[in-house]
């Protein structure tokens, strides 16, 4: 179709939908702007548009359901004989499945690390307290070990967005992956949505090109689908998906007790949690809505909730999501073959835009536009069965998301984090580590994941481990 008429097209389009701005500085463009103009412009799907503008953008308040009730869960020890021997069965199951190669790695890792101050792919932010290993590498480097300590070739599948792809690709190959074998390494691209003003509008970024963000984590598992990364699975006989996010340096990725769990009790989605460290730590709320498991995100969760009770004192919404989930790869499959389509969230953010007045770009200082994006937990309940395994904060999450001034989840806190973690480790298996007066650790360790990935592997390697002195800096390779 020639360019006259594929304006035409679009330019009425445009006007149907009060979208018509998007053209403004139409005559000014050559003919590539026009065209790149005009193919973003012909992808999208105006209904969809209009009713997300009127159901999320114009829409400021979250419709929660009255009926959200406190969810079971597994917790991080049995509590009785029977659940003891469960679990004993389930870490069989779960050794076995990852023996047997059922078990993928995936990282969402398309999001920009804004309050890190960090530019560049947050997964190539060092973090590791003696050796400065970037959160990619640790992760890479367990993938291997794990590998190596059951038995099957690891595949790790990377969603990045348009914001870090190539950087994202180019880190990879600079480090020969870390030395994971390339053709197990899946780096895919997440989807992407539109920006809008606060009244509805598209903004423009540039005279021929529209402010686009990417979709969110829930759009990983279009994404999964649409990238053939599902394809890819099924070809390798992979049947689960562990899922995490690239921010959390302590991330088990590959935790048998939990894979067996899930795949004893026949759940098709299921989640790790935590005990909140109190009513409005930032992670999402576990909750039952009409005997689904739901994640109630903590800015949506009402105060009053948030707070409420039980007799012995504890949160009535104690669980908090740490976004570490078991994803079966038929349930990835299921969704998209039926069509399905996530809840949008809205965030107020800084967006630039072109000023349709004069042509000039504008940075803006303060939040001015909505960003809309989808969140994996919202697919909780579309899961036939769904289960919560609680985990130890100490062992296995520990944040990066801001530096040291803006709040908890620091690179400081995370680095301690992980140094206490191997400390305990090497303390359980009868290593001296020594303290200071008020018994914070007086030396810094860090255990490559070649020597462990778990506390369990510390003890077949207590001979290599030497005596610890204070102020020592010492890492176990
Ligand atoms: C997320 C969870 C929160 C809690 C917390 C734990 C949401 C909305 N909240 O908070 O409940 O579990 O993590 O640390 O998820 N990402 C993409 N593409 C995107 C957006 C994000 O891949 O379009 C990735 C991002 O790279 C990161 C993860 O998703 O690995 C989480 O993103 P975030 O840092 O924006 O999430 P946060 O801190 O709001």
């Amino acid at each position: 179709m020639k360019i006259e008429e594929r304006y035409e097209k679009c330019s009425q389009l445009l006007q149907k939908y009060k979208q018509q701005h998007l053209l403004t500085f139409w005559d000014e463009l050559d003919d590539s702007g026009k065209d790149r103009l005009l193919k973003q412009i012909q992808e999208f799907d105006f209904e969809l548009l209009d009713e997300k503008i009127h159901r999320y953008v114009k829409n400021s308040s979250v419709k929660l359901p009255t009926n959200i009730e406190p969810v079971p869960e597994y917790p991080a020890l049995p509590q009785n004989s029977e659940q003891k021997e469960k679990y004993i069965k389930a870490k069989r199951l779960g050794t076995e499945l990852l023996s047997k190669g059922k078990v993928a790695a995936f990282v969402v890792a398309g999001g920009q690390g804004t309050r890190l101050g960090f530019d560049g792919p947050k997964g190539d932010f060092k973090i590791s307290p003696v050796k400065n290993k970037t959160l990619f590498q640790l992760f890479a480097e367990t993938i291997k070990a794990a590998g190596e300590k059951y038995g099957f070739e690891p595949r790790w599948y990377v969603m990045t967005s348009p914001l870090n792809h190539e950087p994202t690709r180019k880190i990879f190959r600079d480090n020969n992956f870390y030395g994971l074998k390339e053709q197990n390494v899946f780096i895919f691209q997440q989807g992407t949505e539109v920006n809008f003003s606060s009244d509805g509008k598209i903004l423009l970024e540039e005279k021929d090109a529209i402010a686009m963000s990417p979709d969110g984590h829930g759009g990983s598992l279009k994404a999964l689908y649409k990238n053939s990364a599902v394809a890819d699975m099924k070809a390798r006989g992979i049947e689960y998906i562990s899922y995490f996010q690239v921010d959390n340096p302590l991330i088990n990725i590959f935790d048998p007790l939990f894979i067996g769990l899930h795949v004893m009790d026949k759940a098709e989605m299921s989640s790790k949690a935590l005990t909140k460290a109190g009513p409005f730590e930032k992670v999402g709320n576990f909750c039952q809505i009409n005997g689904k498991v739901t994640v109630i995100e903590y800015s949506d969760l009402p105060g009053e909730l948030a707070e409420k009770k039980n007799k012995d004192d504890s949160l009535v919404f104690s669980l908090g999501s740490i976004a570490i989930h078991i994803i079966n790869r038929s349930f990835v499959e299921k969704l998209n073959t039926a069509g399905f389509t996530l809840p949008y969230h809205k965030a107020v953010k800084k967006i630039s835009y072109m000023d349709l007045q004069n042509g000039q770009k504008i940075e803006p200082q303060k939040p001015n536009g909505i960003k809309l994006e989808t969140f994996v937990f919202d697919a909780l309940p579309f899961a036939e069965k769904s289960i919560i395994l609680e985990t130890i904060r100490s062992e296995e999450f520990a944040p990066v998301k801001e530096d040291e001034s803006q709040g908890p989840d620091n690179t400081v806190v995370a680095k301690k984090m992980m140094i206490a973690r191997w400390a305990s480790w090497l303390e359980q298996a009868g290593v001296e580590i020594p303290k200071k007066p008020d018994s914070s650790i007086d030396c810094k360790i860090e255990i490559a994941p070649a020597f462990a990935i778990c506390r369990q592997d510390i003890e077949k390697k207590k001979d290599k481990i030497p005596q610890i002195k204070p102020g020592d800096t010492i890492c176990l390779e």
